[in-house]
């Protein structure tokens, strides 16, 4: 009575496929940006804007979440459209998505799910906003995104704005020290903070053009390390949110959090929706402005990579 296994695992879409085996250039994107991390109707424009961006560089989007449980590298812009406007979808992460597949649901992948999905598919360079990291009183709560140990051993480029000031930076950069996840800045060694061009901290390594970071890629590859490459690409200053306003913004949605007993993974999603309402929706024009330019270069690493 045994019956064949005919279900994949997840499901690549044509065109990605096509495009991955014929060594053209493809850029992952991740939908927990858009299901979790942005309010409506702003989620779907910016996920659809990602897309043409990359399209108009002649570069093939890829954008990854799980749709009535499968997990979907291309999901198509029908998907998209509903994942945007669906409020029961899950934030799925790695431990996340054999659940929701067995479950059926829908679900918004993580950098985590998003990388590890990426990588199965044969993408190499993946862009999203800003990356999860170790929250502040970790060493109590233990509360470190499971990003950072997915990324450990998912050998794939990430571009990125850094992680948030939400986050505790200088943790976060000891983590991915012990991690062995080399972060790399783009024309800069002041590391991001997402939504400001310099966190405060130093980083040992800049790049100034995308055919350096394939050439780092190249190297990790042929010496079969596993971790990703963490391209960290700065918003430009006259861009940023105003630094000392959101110091201000900051301490309040960490006390906020706190009463109101936030914990796993609705920490972040409740931290960005506070900032959100607290500056009038300014940090979401400046969260966009990130998105962009690191959506933007991921598809120039991706050229490059094919030359
Ligand atoms: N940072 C952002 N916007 C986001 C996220 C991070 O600027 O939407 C999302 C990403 O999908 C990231 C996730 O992978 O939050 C991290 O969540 P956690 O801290 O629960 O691991
Ligand atoms: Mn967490």
């Amino acid at each position: 009575m045994s019956s064949t296994r005919t279900s994949v695992a997840f499901h690549v879409s044509e065109p990605v496929a096509a495009a991955v085996a014929g060594g053209r250039p493809v850029v992952a994107l991740e939908s927990t940006i858009f299901t979790h991390g942005l309010p409506r109707p702003r989620n779907l424009e910016v996920a659809l804007e990602a897309e043409e961006r990359l399209r108009s560089q002649g570069i093939l989007p890829a954008t990854i979440g799980v749709f009535a449980g499968v997990p979907t590298v291309g999901l198509s812009l029908e998907q998209i459209t509903s994942l945007s406007n669906d409020g029961a979808v899950k934030k799925v992460s790695l431990r996340d998505l054999p659940v929701v597949a067995a479950l059926r649901l829908h679900g918004g992948t993580t950098v985590a799910a998003t990388a590890f999905l990426a990588h199965r598919a044969g993408i190499k360079v993946f862009s999203t906003g800003g990356l999860g990291g170790v929250h502040h009183g970790a060493a109590t709560s233990f509360d470190e995104s499971a990003d950072m140990t997915t990324l450990a051993t998912t050998p794939i480029i990430v571009v990125s704005a850094g992680v948030k000031s939400i986050l505790d930076v200088a943790a976060t950069l000891e983590r991915f020290e012990t991690l062995n996840i080399p972060v790399i800045g783009y024309k800069t060694k002041k590391y991001p903070g997402f939504y400001v061009s310099d966190s405060g901290f130093e980083i040992e390594y800049a790049v100034n053009t995308p055919d350096e970071v394939a050439a780092i890629c190249s190297a990790r590859d042929d010496l079969h390390i596993e971790s990703a490459i963490l391209l960290a690409n700065p918003i430009a200053e006259d861009k940023q949110f105003p630094p000392a306003e959101l110091d201000d913004i900051l301490s309040r949605a960490w006390a906020e959090a706190e009463k109101n007993g936030i914990s796993g993974k609705d920490t972040t999603p409740f931290l960005l929706d506070f900032i959100q309402r607290a500056s009038n929706g300014r940090s979401v024009n400046v969260n966009v402005d990130v998105y962009r330019s690191n959506v933007s270069l991921g598809g120039e690493v991706a050229s490059a990579l094919t030359r």
